[in-house]
């Protein structure tokens, strides 16, 4: 029987669980037509496709499922420029957009250039529909790459500057393969013999470490995790990508590794003997680049991408696996003689982890008015409910949540921006989307708010009522050090230009556009307006002004 390419798009989307798609109009009219008609699909209408691509980044963060975007010809690039963190972060995305049709490109065609070439970088996948027959197996070829191995986003080009191709009949079949409607769809087994030879090594080893990835929450083997380090006694960093594979309130937890990071856990990993790496790929962040620890150190990895091996520290033992598997197994085949007495090397840990809490003490518990960006963050570990999603920008906001906040339960989930500034507003929107039901709470500088402030209107449109902190001190000062270095020493007061705002009130911003605006100037205040944001029945937008002055601690090596 012939079908409409749009009727078979709708419904395949339906089937693979998909609940939203993020997009500026106009692509793909007709399938959004049977959306409506068919599934129960939301049509999340987007200020930008830069936001669209970040709320299904943070959907699929959330979910653990494919997150959908789509944009017409002229707004490709700008959905390209959004996958650029999920592909760096390992996200999976579906990502559509209208193109060229073969009778008339290269005739100057509104709006048209070849977009191919720029999701090359940023995609597994990048292919284009130039027959409406073929939406089947490419999009269910789409969803398994995205998900597959080490997950990330694919983008379909769609013929016709809008996509028009859905509006063509062909014989089809709507078929689709829910197993690759979510991460992870397989579960790759480890090889037995080589778990064995990795509890040999831990055995050895006096100081052991593990370095715990995003390939861990990917996995959703957090409690395997815990469970194996709590019985091997063996102290576990994350990257700021694993941040929530650990709760920061565990004993054995010694915080994020690397750049962007706690300085207990660049401290903790330096002194290891032997680090076992798992989701991770071992990357200049989480290592602070290949400084902490150093290269040459004795060293295991787990991953579920062969690649990923060896790849930036050689290996006494590499294991290709799922996390999850592999953590599980790997309890089961511990010995007695493997879960050997390392109260020694746990001491060392306390130590380290109290001298941190000691040192850092007068920023967490800051009275200082304007606030501390430290008394935000343990603010925020104190009022973020048991199965918070905290969502974090880069910056300033990726050193000082990374460093400072603290998990206190294996249900809260903890997402970070890759390295793009603006990311995290709309990616809170997009978990939200996927997870109503769980609070969302984002941290962002004023710096990353002001990207894609248009997009509250969106938020309060959809009721997609995530809360967002903004840390405001008119600036983007973690550029402050950067340009003082350049300026040699100390930067000119007109260095300022290159780094400072006017001083503007978010919360009277986001009022006037219907959302609850909270504005916080002294730091008692900061917890209470975060119960009453979690209380509230629309976004918010809690603008917290804080000090023009305050750098976030930098990395150690040692
Ligand atoms: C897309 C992009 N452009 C530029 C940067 C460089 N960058 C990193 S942090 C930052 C300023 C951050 O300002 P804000 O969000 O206000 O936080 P603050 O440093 O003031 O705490 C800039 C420009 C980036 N990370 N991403």
């Amino acid at each position: 029987m012939k079908r409409l390419g749009a009727e078979v798009l709708a419904e395949m989307l339906g089937g693979y669980g998909v609940t939203h798609v993020f997009m500026v109009p106009a692509v793909v009219r007709r399938t959004f037509v049977e959306m409506e008609r068919r599934t129960q699909i939301k049509r999340i209408h987007c200020h930008g496709e830069k936001a669209a691509a970040y709320m299904a980044d943070g959907y699929a963060r959330a979910s653990g499922r494919p997150g959908v975007c789509m944009a017409q010809v002229i707004g490709a690039l700008n959905l390209a420029a959004g996958l650029r963190d999920a592909w760096l972060a390992r996200s999976p995305i579906i990502a559509v957009t209208g193109g060229r049709d073969a009778k008339t490109k290269f005739r100057g065609v509104y709006q048209e250039v070849d977009d191919m070439p720029a999701f090359e970088p940023v995609t597994k996948y990048n292919a284009t529909v130039d027959d409406v027959a073929r939406i089947p197996d490419m999009l269910r070829h789409a969803f398994r790459v995205a998900v597959t191995g080490s997950p990330g986003p694919v983008h379909l080009q769609f013929r016709g500057n809008e996509g028009q191709l859905d509006a063509e009949e062909a014989e089809m079949d709507p078929l689709v393969e829910p197993q690759f409607g979510q991460v992870p769809p397989f579960r790759p087994e480890p090889d037995e013999a080589q778990l064995n030879n990795l509890l040999l090594e831990l055995e050895k080893a006096q100081r052991p470490v593990i370095v715990a990835g995003g390939g861990v929450r990917a996995s959703r083997a957090a409690a395997e995790l815990v469970a194996f380090a709590d019985a091997l006694h063996i102290p576990v960093a994350t990257s700021l990508n694993g941040k929530d594979s650990i709760p920061g309130t565990h004993a054995l937890s010694a915080g994020v590794v690397g750049t962007y990071s706690r300085e207990a856990a660049n401290r903790v990993v330096a002194r290891a003997d032997f680090v076992l790496f798992i989701g991770t790929s071992a990357g200049g962040m989480t290592t602070h680049f290949w400084a902490v620890p150093k290269i040459g150190v004795p060293a295991a990895q787990i991953d579920i991408d062969p690649e990923a091996l060896g790849r930036n520290y050689p290996l006494k033992v590499g294991i290709l696996a799922d996390a999850k598997r592999a953590l599980a197994r790997l309890s089961t085949l511990a010995r007695a003689h493997t879960r050997k007495d390392r109260s020694q090397w746990i001491a060392e840990l306390d130590g380290i982890r109290k001298s941190y809490y000691e040192k850092y003490t007068p920023q967490l518990e800051s009275n200082a008015v304007p606030i501390h960006p430290g008394r935000i963050c343990s603010e925020l570990s104190k009022h973020v409910p048991e199965d918070g999603i905290v969502v974090v920008d880069t910056g300033h906001a990726g050193m000082w949540m990374g460093g400072m906040y603290d998990l206190r339960s294996p249900k809260q989930s903890y997402m970070r921006s890759a390295g793009h500034l603006g990311w995290a507003f709309p990616a809170g929107l997009g978990a939200k989307a996927a997870c109503p039901e769980r609070p969302v709470i984002t941290f962002t500088g004023d710096a990353g708010f002001w990207y894609h402030i248009g997009e509250l209107e969106t938020a309060v449109r959809w009721k997609l009522n995530a809360i967002t902190l903004v840390n405001n001190n008119s600036s983007g000062n973690q550029s402050k050090r950067g340009f003082d270095r350049v300026y040699g020493g100390q930067q000119t007061e007109r260095g300022k230009e290159l780094w400072t705002y006017t001083k503007q009130n978010f919360a009277k911003i986001a009022e006037d556009i219907g959302a609850l605006g909270l504005r916080v100037e002294k730091p008692a205040e900061i917890g209470p307006a975060l119960q009453r944001a979690l209380t509230a029945d629309r976004p918010v937008v809690i603008d917290v002004v804080s000090d023009i002055d305050a750098l976030a601690p930098v990395a150690v090596s040692e």
